[in-house]
């Protein structure tokens, strides 16, 4: 690296650091996630994600897994780390695209797209008994598979009927037996009419689809209207959603619910749209974070209030995110390291069956976690760390990255590479609701890793 592309980066990672003050938008920094995927589960919410590597591979989607983040807070998230591959589909050869995991009968089923080993779009189910996994093929071959059979998005309505969407360039459905592994032969797949009434036009018309629809559909009820929210109008996509007094249709168009977003250079979107704890969130993707793109893409939310007549309104993508945490977090109980409003520089490892940690710690890596509540005052900081570091140690910050110092945490010297053992210190005693920053700094090569804090 010269030194004038060094100075660009410092001066890029100190625009970004500046850039995050209160900009808690994408909500994965440690990897880029794209298709997002919400659901509720023990109160707690779970978005899947499929995973742009950081490395793109022959300039096109490079994805070979999903991963899994949950909150109960709506502003931390906890990294469940790489909860499925390609590769757990024995019959594919890659192509991890947008998937949605819905629970039923004590299983989470989890639909996914691929590609077959012999070539072709298809539709895997993968089950587990938890919604971080692990999970398994549950068929050992496709559940659906024809030509744009990618993104499929998963419904079950009020009498327990379950429903299947997916597709590009058309839309078509099957109804899920109870199973959820099979579905309703005699209706077959059935191919959505994609009319003007129900899918609008296409304005940029250079491939001659009919209408306005793409692909990633999201199916969601509100009372008694179906919502069909999806990517339209060819790439770039802007979000628009349809609805129908029927999971079924016929779809009436509704709106652009989001434009298309120019920042960051992502020409896909994808909607998620769920409600939580009384509110309602819609997830999609942008290109945001530093080094993203079309093939670089990370996950976001919005808070979303609903026209009075029951249309959905124009969302204004923000970096702000959510504004109002749905609570605070408990300082006095463990929390994992990987469960974080923002982060810099860090990644993270392992998966929900082998524990998830951060690590890549650099110096002036930190991570943020949003509205802890220390109560009546906290004095002492524990944390559990493995490898170690010269000079290594955390600073204990508030509601800001160079905010007021609680104190400081050295790093074990001694500490070996995945061997856990835990450090502690004194901090100054802290009251009441503040953003903690848990700031790292130390020289030379770092072999740190980090699972989880605790204050006393
Ligand atoms: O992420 C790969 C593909 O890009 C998805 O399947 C589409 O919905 C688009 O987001």
């Amino acid at each position: 690296m010269s030194l004038f592309d060094h100075r660009l980066s410092m001066l890029a990672a100190c625009l970004f650091t500046f850039a995050t003050a209160s900009a808690f938008n994408p909500i994965v920094q440690t990897y880029y996630t794209a298709d997002p995927a919400p659901m509720v589960y023990n109160g707690r919410l779970y978005v899947y994600t499929s995973h742009d590597e950081d490395t793109t591979v022959r300039n096109f989607f490079s994805m070979n897994d999903w991963r899994c983040y949950s909150t109960d807070d709506m502003v931390n998230w906890t990294d469940h780390g790489s909860i499925l591959s390609y590769k757990d589909f024995e019959w594919s050869r890659g192509d991890a695209w947008a998937g949605q995991c819905i629970y039923r009968n004590g299983k989470f089923y989890y639909y996914v797209p691929v590609n077959e080993k012999k070539g072709g779009n298809a539709i895997g189910v993968a089950v587990a008994d938890n919604p971080t996994g692990p999970f398994k093929d549950a068929l050992g071959k496709p559940l659906l598979r024809g030509f744009g059979y990618i993104d499929p998005t998963v419904f079950i309505d009020d009498d327990n009927q379950a429903y299947l969407y997916w597709g590009n360039p058309n839309l078509w459905y099957v109804k899920l037996n109870n199973d959820m592994l099979s579905y309703d032969q005699t209706l077959g797949v059935v191919q959505e009419p994609l009319t003007k009434e129900g899918f609008y036009i296409r304005h940029k018309d250079t491939i001659k689809r009919p209408s306005s629809y793409e692909e990633g559909p999201w199916l969601y009820k509100r009372l008694d209207t179906y919502y069909l929210l999806y990517p339209a109008g060819g790439v770039p996509e802007h979000l628009a959603y349809s609805t129908a007094k029927s999971p079924t249709g016929p779809w009436t168009y509704g709106d652009t619910i989001m434009h298309v977003i120019k920042k960051g250079g992502a020409f896909t979107n994808h909607p998620g749209l769920i409600d939580f704890k009384g509110k309602t969130y819609l997830f999609y993707h942008n290109g945001a974070l530093p080094g993203g793109g079309g093939f670089k893409r990370s996950v976001c939310v919005e808070e979303v209030t609903f026209n009075p007549d029951g249309s959905l309104p124009l969302i204004t993508p923000t970096s702000e995110g959510v504004k109002d945490p749905l609570a605070n977090l408990n300082p006095y109980k463990r929390t994992e390291a990987e469960t974080m409003a923002w982060s810099q520089g860090l990644k993270t490892a392992g998966n929900a069956t082998k524990g998830v940690h951060v690590t890549r710690i650099d110096d002036g890596d930190f991570l943020c976690v949003r509205s802890v509540d220390f109560g009546k005052g906290a004095k002492q900081f524990k944390a559990s760390l493995s490898g170690t570091w010269a000079d290594g140690r955390i600073e204990i910050r508030l509601n800001s990255v160079d905010g007021t110092l609680l104190g400081t945490c050295a790093v074990d010297k001694d500490g070996k590479p995945a061997v856990w053992s835990t450090i502690s210190c004194r901090v100054e005693k802290v009251k009441g609701v503040h953003d903690l920053y848990l700031v790292f700094k130390g020289s030379g090569a770092s072999t740190l890793a980090f699972d989880w804090w605790q204050f006393k």
